[in-house]
């Protein structure tokens, strides 16, 4: 019997593709600073049973309807807005994502930014490398304090539980505010729900961690930043849509918040010349949360078991649409 054909569409570590090579016969898009052009991924799975895809390859309709013979598509991510779902699933086509790996590291990075926007840190660092430190001053680079503040959580999935652990070490106070109330949580964590808006007014660091969804987008927007206090930290480690970008860009031009740490844009590779950019009090990075070596290998290694449970007619570790099994 001939081997199905797998697309991985950007080199990924290798222990993921050996998993792949097992069973199928794998073609790997060859460039990692670019994802595959669309026509690329049109034409390469025009012939594939699986696809191992990014958060930058947008995997619609019209893709699966060019991939007569697609049977799984697994994401090499927790999130899994660049798929049609409910397309995937009226063809009867698994879609696959990689939770859990990566919650630990998401939260690190989450407390890390949060950190970093509070007390100024890239700021510090390029005063410090411009020669521009000349003396001690009193309020030098003066911030605002983590440790006893209150931390507002947009979302209590396994991503804002993880940071509401950490923040416990940091004697800060928790609010939440999500569309499901965990009162299982509340106990375990000791943290409070609110509605949004109490939540906004309340917290003095305030962190997303919604997935997008038509819900979600824009969650984020001017009278929301109009909400939280003037020394308000934001932190982003979700997905870009969910804040009006050029909403956050004023409130931190005209100080209505104190700071920012961005992991996510509405559009990414984020544009050079957006405003957000030019603001010092915004520390931005590229989409890096979930970034140590064990856990993009990790990633990368469950994506590859997703893909081949399916392709073996076995139950994968992490279906997003299981009621395509069960059919
Ligand atoms: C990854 C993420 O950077 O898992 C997600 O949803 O956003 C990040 O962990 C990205 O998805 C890698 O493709």
């Amino acid at each position: 019997m001939s081997r199905p054909n797998v697309y991985v569409t950007r080199k990924v570590p290798e222990q993921a593709l050996e998993i792949l090579r097992s069973v199928a016969s794998v073609t790997v898009w060859d460039r990692e600073d670019v994802p595959p052009p669309r026509e690329v991924i049109l034409r390469e799975l025009a012939q594939a049973e699986g696809v191992f895809s990014l958060l930058t390859d947008r995997i619609d309709a019209e893709v699966m309807a060019a991939a007569p013979r697609l049977k799984v598509v697994s994401n090499f991510a927790v999130g899994y807005d660049n798929i049609d779902i409910p397309a995937a699933t009226k063809r009867g086509i698994v879609v696959t994502h990689t939770p859990d790996v990566l919650t630990e590291t998401v939260a690190d990075f989450t407390v890390c930014l949060m950190l970093a926007a509070a007390r100024r840190l890239v700021e510090a660092d390029r005063y410090t490398r411009d020669g521009k430190w000349k003396t001690w001053e009193p309020l030098l680079l003066a911030g605002q304090d983590i440790h006893h503040a209150t931390l507002g959580l947009i979302g209590l999935g396994r991503i804002g539980a993880a940071v509401a652990r950490r923040a416990q070490g940091f004697g800060m106070r928790v609010l939440y505010y999500d569309v499901v109330r965990r009162e299982d949580l509340e106990r375990s964590l000791s943290i409070a729900y609110l509605s949004l808006d109490d939540v906004l007014r309340d917290s003095d660091v305030i962190s997303v961690h919604v997935p997008l969804s038509e819900h979600t987008r824009h969650l984020m927007g001017r009278a929301q930043f109009a909400l939280m206090k003037n020394t308000a930290v934001f932190v982003n480690t979700s997905r870009g849509p969910v804040v009006d970008q050029r909403a956050l860009a004023e409130a931190l031009a005209s100080r209505r918040i104190f700071a920012a740490g961005i992991d996510v844009f509405e559009q990414e590779p984020v544009s050079p010349d957006d405003p957000l950019l030019k603001l010092d009090n915004a520390i931005v990075v590229p989409h890096i949360a979930s970034a140590s070596i064990p856990t993009r290998i990790r990633m990368a290694t469950l994506a590859a078991e997703n893909l081949v449970a399916v392709l073996q007619g076995k139950r994968p570790p992490n279906p997003v649409n299981p009621e395509v099994l069960a059919k």
